[in-house]
């Protein structure tokens, strides 16, 4: 897969706009402020392609970011941001619950924050991702701002919390380091050859 070759196909906020369910595809769900838009621009080798932001929350919109042709990763809106109206919040909702509920993806990342345990909202997501028999992959982003001999304990925590099965994909990662990535560019590259 050439990942030079990317495009962000369509900013959807409603499921007309998404495009053609005619190749691999990846949710990310997680927290806004988690790392999604840094994840993306890892993944892709670019810098400020999927937009980041220090005011999290902003993203209302499911983006489809297609590689080469072969496979998409799609970002949800991050959920879980205090200071949005509960109005903005359902909307938030309804639009992710439309995408899961309707599209068939092939493959969900949940991504957590390493130095966090899960939230209350990750749960209710990952046993989502669970009741559906999803390949339970989970990435822990922000793995930089964490002390080294930290790290085992976060992934025993969160094992733990969300109750992963022995077979569960855990990707520690970093924006900043790039750790984590080619980890992730494998579980792809299966995907598109599956
Ligand atoms: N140190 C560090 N900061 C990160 C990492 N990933 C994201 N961030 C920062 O966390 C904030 C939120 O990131 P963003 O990707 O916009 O999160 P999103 O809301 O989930 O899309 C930004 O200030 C990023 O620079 C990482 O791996 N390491
Ligand atoms: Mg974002």
């Amino acid at each position: 897969m050439n990942f030079n070759n990317v495009t962000m196909e369509i900013s959807a906020v409603s499921k007309k706009q998404y495009p053609n369910k005619d190749i691999f595809e990846v949710a990310l769900c997680g927290r806004s402020n988690v790392g999604k838009s840094s994840f993306i621009n890892t993944i892709l080798n670019r810098r400020n392609f999927a937009r980041t932001s220090g005011t999290p929350g902003k993203t209302a919109t499911i983006n489809f970011y297609n590689i080469d042709n072969k496979c998409r990763i799609v970002d949800l809106p991050g959920y879980g941001y205090a200071k949005v109206s509960n109005a903005e919040r359902d909307k938030w909702g309804k639009m992710i619950d439309e995408y899961l509920a309707t599209r068939g993806v092939d493959c969900v990342f949940q991504l957590v924050d390493l130095r966090h345990a899960p939230s209350k909202d990750d749960i209710i997501m990952f046993n989502w991702m669970r009741s559906k028999g999803y390949r339970q992959i989970v990435v822990m982003t922000k793995l930089d701002k964490v002390k080294k001999s930290l790290v085992q304990d976060s992934i025993r925590r969160v094992i733990m919390d969300l109750q992963l099965e022995s077979n569960a994909i855990i990707v520690p990662f970093s924006a900043v380091t790039k750790e984590g990535r080619e980890a992730v560019v494998a579980i792809l590259e299966e995907g598109v050859q599956s």
